[in-house]
């Protein structure tokens, strides 16, 4: 009988997995029935842009993170599908740090090529999976929303494809109650021109502290503080930024740090990162590890090692994505379909697991961590037949990326880089990043 594959999740994960079973079937191979469960009503996930917060037009949590006028903070060069380049998409060679919406065309043009949509069902919220022991298989209860109707299926396998940057992850300081100005998460970011002309305090210092302060300072905060726990970004930033360590309470309007300074601000934006949340999942098939790039629990980073016909993608934090989530989609269906072989021993997919946690544990180092990340690329490539590209220089780019962010906080997205698919290199953007104030695809194509 057929095998059955559920898929939660259509966003750049999932949608990888219905390209890589799509491309097994377009080579003559005999593929499984492929469901992709998706709560929200179009595909894209977390790059699928809504003006809403909290919750969606159907009472669930808002899954989007992502805000207006976001830019890739990384160059488009190291997330590029290895079988569907930029230059295939927009006929000609595009600069490399595309808006969002330049972002989610490219990312539709491939599953809407491989003719994809209909395996899935929109709208459909995944409230529950569980596992037979006896039969060895998986019940899934999904929740129709267009049709308010619940219903349950069987399927042989399980790929959460879910994410991990939507449920935020939200500390509380004393004298929140009583701020007089405006708290959010990250999550619930959406427009910097909220805060033109404010005093804006943001707690965190990773990629959203960074890049939302950026985008406020570029939408005419009157002041940007960003506040670190353990170490701050230490970029060149403007003259209206300051870094300040911990914060440790707020009263009224000001905010007290830990060295015993103070500021007064307006609104107060936690970049305290997110959870992986999967309220859907009992405890014998919950993943529970931190954001990392070797999460616990997962043989080869996919399988799920109390469970391994249940899989995971996307779990990693994330030097590599688009094209790692390929790499993952590909060798989890050679697994489904019988191609690879996962160990039986138990104590061997711990010690996958083990090995690859304390080689990450070996350097505490930025370069290491994406030739880390590079390396786990390659090594599922090289199982299965995903074109194989050079991961090297899009490491390469990524070096380059992290030298031009400390030669320019403000100016690094206006560098270019070459493709490692097509050899071509990006042209420069027509306008520097601080001064392209329209996020449009018309205003980024016009190079
Ligand atoms: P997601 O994009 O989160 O998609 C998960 C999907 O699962 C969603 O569509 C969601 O609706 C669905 N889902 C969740 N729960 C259920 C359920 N119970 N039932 C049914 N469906 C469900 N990466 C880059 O490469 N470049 C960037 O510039 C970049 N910018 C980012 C900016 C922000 C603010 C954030 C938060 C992340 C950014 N990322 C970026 C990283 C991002 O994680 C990946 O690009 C990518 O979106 C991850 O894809 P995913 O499919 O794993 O998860
Ligand atoms: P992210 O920055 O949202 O990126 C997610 C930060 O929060 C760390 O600095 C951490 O400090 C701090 N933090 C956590 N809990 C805290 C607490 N209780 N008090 C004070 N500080 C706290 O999250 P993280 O996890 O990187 O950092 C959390 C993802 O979103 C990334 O993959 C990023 O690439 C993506 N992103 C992309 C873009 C663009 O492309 C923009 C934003 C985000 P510590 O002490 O733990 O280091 C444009």
């Amino acid at each position: 009988m057929t095998k059955r594959v559920a898929i939660i999740g259509a966003g750049p994960s999932g949608l990888a997995q219905l390209r890589a079973f799509q491309s097994a079937a377009q080579k003559g191979a005999e593929i499984p029935n492929v469901v992709c469960f998706e709560k929200q009503s179009d595909w894209g996930g977390l790059w699928n842009y809504t003006w809403r917060t909290g919750v969606d037009e159907n009472g669930e949590p808002v899954h989007c993170s992502m805000y207006r006028y976001l830019w890739t903070n990384g160059p488009k060069e190291g997330l590029e599908f290895a079988d569907y380049s930029f230059e295939e998409h927009f006929g000609k060679q595009i600069a490399s740090y595309p808006p969002r919406a330049v972002m989610v065309d490219y990312i539709e043009g491939r599953v809407k090529k491989a003719g994809v949509r209909d395996w899935i069902r929109f709208s459909t919220v995944i409230r529950w999976v569980d596992y037979d022991e006896d039969t060895g298989k998986f019940t899934i209860t999904a929740h129709d929303m267009v049709e308010d109707r619940m219903y349950k299926e069987v399927f042989d396998h399980v790929i959460v494809a879910s994410g991990h940057f939507s449920s935020p992850n939200v500390p509380e300081y004393p004298g929140f109650e009583t701020f007089n100005g405006r708290i959010v998460h990250a999550h619930d970011f959406r427009d910097a021109r909220e805060f033109a002309g404010k005093d804006v305090l943001l707690v965190g210092a990773s990629y959203s502290a960074e890049d939302i302060g950026s985008q406020c300072w570029k939408y005419g905060a009157k002041s940007i503080t960003t506040s670190y726990r353990s170490a701050p970004m230490g970029f060149d930033w403007p003259d209206n930024w300051e870094e300040k360590p911990a914060l440790v309470k707020v009263d009224g309007k000001t905010a007290f740090f830990k060295d015993g300074s103070t500021k007064d601000v307006d609104a107060i934006i936690l970049c305290t990162g997110y959870r992986h949340y999967f309220p859907f999942l009992p405890d014998d098939l919950r993943l529970k590890t931190a954001n990392r790039l070797a999460t616990a629990d997962l043989y080869k980073g996919v399988a799920y090692v109390h469970n391994p016909k249940m899989f995971y993608l996307g779990m990693q934090d994330q030097w590599f994505t688009f094209n790692m989530f390929d790499a993952q989609a590909w060798y989890v269906r050679d697994i489904i379909m019988g191609r690879i072989e996962v160990p039986s021993d138990k104590e061997v997919l711990l010690a996958d697991v083990a090995e690859r946690v304390e080689r990450e544990e070996r350097q505490d180092d930025v370069k290491y961590a994406i030739v880390y990340q590079g390396d786990y690329v390659k090594e599922l490539i090289a199982d299965t037949d995903y074109p194989s590209f050079d991961v090297d220089g899009a490491c390469e780019a990524f070096f380059e990326w992290k030298h031009h962010k400390v030669e320019d906080i403000m100016g690094f997205r206006n560098h270019s880089y070459k493709s490692v698919i097509t050899g071509t290199m990006a042209p420069a953007h027509h306008t520097p990043w601080k001064d392209a104030l329209d996020d449009s695809m018309e205003a980024y194509l016009q190079n």
